[in-house]
């Protein structure tokens, strides 16, 4: 039998505390739960009533809690890893339950995570985490697809499962610990909502695609609509009113099935529900007159654009199918239908440079971007991204595999290619800028600045933290830079 079940997902380098900034500074010792492992722990309490989340994004753990259950499933992506191990050695020590890692980082480099428990589950567990409780209730050994196991002291795949049809899953966020409280206290939690998943691109870093598939697979817009009534509720209060009224579709590739996106921007509209949205697409949507119009219409207010590069041979590089051209005109068109631009930027690709920094700075200034995310190439194992890399790595501790610099560039130093994103960071979000921003800024931007102001105080105070570590290098051997990309 199986009667208590609990589900972890471990915090990142600074977990979750109790801090005044987390009245305005987003992820520095707060940010928000995994929807993914929220769906599944509602998912689970279907089959055993006794079934918790713990998010050290929001939270500690209560181990007394967790030790006397007879499952627990942890939760990790590459930056949690490191913490997600340590905590499964932590339940070993002190608990008689089955250990169960699954999330990307898990299914995408299953031989490292099984080291630590007792099953993997290879990819959306939507349906093998219902499965497997119900087999390991029954007292049977788990055989289905999708598991990863030790069979006489070896690692035994039964191979990848059929990805699921039906992930109309409205999450029920009560089930995480804590959570119902910090949503309605804290504004830097803000009501998230996943429509769909997959993406039918390739580009060579992304880890979504591999771990999700190019399928798209889509939730019905009456349950997606749902999804944001619950959510919004979930996170209001009364007094003071929230300064951040904005849910965050977090779909990759939101627009790729226009004629879905269309329904679901016209059951929003249709809904009634008055609120803000921000959504991430690919710039191709950034064309797409009609679809720009609804958005405006639904309440949109911007779109997130991983516009990653800003040369089009990294773009050739990495088989992300972009150019500058058509990302500016892109940029353009949406800022004409009164939606904003967010830009997500990637640095260390093999043409960047001394001065990569301010070049987007630049550029997101001209082409007035309200807020950006800039990150070091990611290397996820199970990417051609990795692959290619794996011989450039400065080190694979994951728990630094969050926006640092962790491999050695081509033409710049790794610690030259942190101070590029410090200094980026240091010059979108100025001081002028802010107080332009405050003045100037419109309706909910001029709090989005505000937060996002302090936001990048604590990236840069974090990528700063790394530079010393990352400047004792400059001396070690380093591996040769591959040839020039392909023209
Ligand atoms: C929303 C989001 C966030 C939110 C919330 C994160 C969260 N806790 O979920 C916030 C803003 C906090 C965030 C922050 C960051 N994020 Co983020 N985020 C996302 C995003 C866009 C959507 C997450 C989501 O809801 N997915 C949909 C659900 C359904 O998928 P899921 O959570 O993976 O869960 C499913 C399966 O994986 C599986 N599963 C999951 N857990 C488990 C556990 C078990 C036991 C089993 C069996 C199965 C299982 O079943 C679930 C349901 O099918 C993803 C991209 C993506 N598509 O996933 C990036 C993503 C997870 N983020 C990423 C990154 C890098 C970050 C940051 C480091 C960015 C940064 N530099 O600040 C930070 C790290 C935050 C921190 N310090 O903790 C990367 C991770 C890459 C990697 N290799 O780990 C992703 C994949 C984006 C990308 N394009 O690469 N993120
Ligand atoms: S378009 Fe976005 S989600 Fe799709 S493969 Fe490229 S990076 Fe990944």
């Amino acid at each position: 039998m199986v009667k208590k079940v609990r589900f972890i997902e471990p915090g990142p380098r600074s977990p979750y505390k109790a801090s005044i900034c987390n009245f305005y500074t987003y992820n520095k010792y707060i940010r928000n739960p995994s929807t993914g492992l929220i769906t599944l722990t509602t998912l689970a309490k279907r089959v055993v009533a006794d079934t918790l989340m713990y998010s050290e994004a929001i939270s500690h753990i209560r181990f007394e809690d967790v030790y006397d259950a007879d499952i627990i499933f942890i939760s990790i992506n590459t930056f949690n890893a490191t913490r997600g191990y340590a905590l499964a050695r932590q339940f070993r020590a002190h608990s008689r339950a089955v250990l169960v890692f699954g999330g990307l980082h898990a299914s995408m480099n299953y031989p490292e995570a099984i080291q630590y428990c007792d099953y993997v589950l290879l990819g959306d567990g939507d349906e093998s985490v219902p499965e497997l409780i119900r087999t390991l209730g029954r007292g049977e050994e788990a055989l289905f697809p999708g598991v990863v196991r030790w069979k006489d002291g070896k690692v035994v795949s039964n191979g990848a499962r059929p990805q699921p049809e039906d992930i109309d899953t409205i999450p029920d966020r009560s089930l995480v610990y804590g959570y119902a409280r910090l949503a309605k206290r804290y504004d830097t939690l803000w009501p998230q909502v996943h429509a769909s998943r997959g993406c039918p691109h390739n580009c060579d870093y992304c880890a979504v695609v591999r771990h999700f598939g190019h399928k798209i697979r889509k939730r019905s817009p009456e349950n997606v609509v749902e999804d944001i009534r619950q959510a919004i509720a979930f996170h209001r209060r009364r007094f003071p009113p929230r300064l951040s009224n904005c849910v965050w579709i977090t779909d990759d590739n939101f627009a790729h099935d226009r004629a879905w996106a269309v329904s679901v921007l016209r059951a929003i509209i249709g809904s009634g529900i008055r609120y803000h949205f921000s959504v991430q697409a690919r710039y191709e949507t950034g064309f797409d007159d009609e679809l720009l119009d609804l958005m405006r219409q639904a309440g949109f207010i911007e779109l997130a654009l991983g516009i990653e590069f800003l040369d089009d041979a990294s773009f050739r590089e990495f088989h992300k199918k972009s150019t500058y051209a058509e990302v500016v005109r892109a940029i353009e068109n949406i800022q004409k239908h009164g939606l904003g631009v967010r830009g997500l930027f990637i640095v260390g690709a093999e043409t960047d440079r001394v001065g990569v920094g301010d070049k987007i700075a630049d550029f997101v200034i001209k082409n007035h971007i309200h807020g950006v995310l800039i990150q070091s190439m990611f290397f996820t194992p199970g990417t051609p991204a990795y692959e290619q890399g794996k011989g450039r790595l400065i080190h694979q501790d994951w728990q630094y595999y969050d926006g640092n610099v962790v491999h050695y560039p081509a033409h710049i130093k790794p610690h030259e290619l942190q101070q590029e994103i410090i200094n980026a960071s240091a010059k979108i979000y100025s001081v002028p800028r802010l107080i332009h921003a405050l003045l100037h800024a419109k309706g909910i931007f001029k709090g989005l600045f505000f937060g996002e102001f302090f936001w990048h105080r604590y990236i840069r105070q974090d990528l700063r933290r790394q530079l010393p570590y990352l400047r004792s290098l400059d001396g070690a051997p380093q591996p040769p830079p591959p040839a020039d990309p392909a023209p």
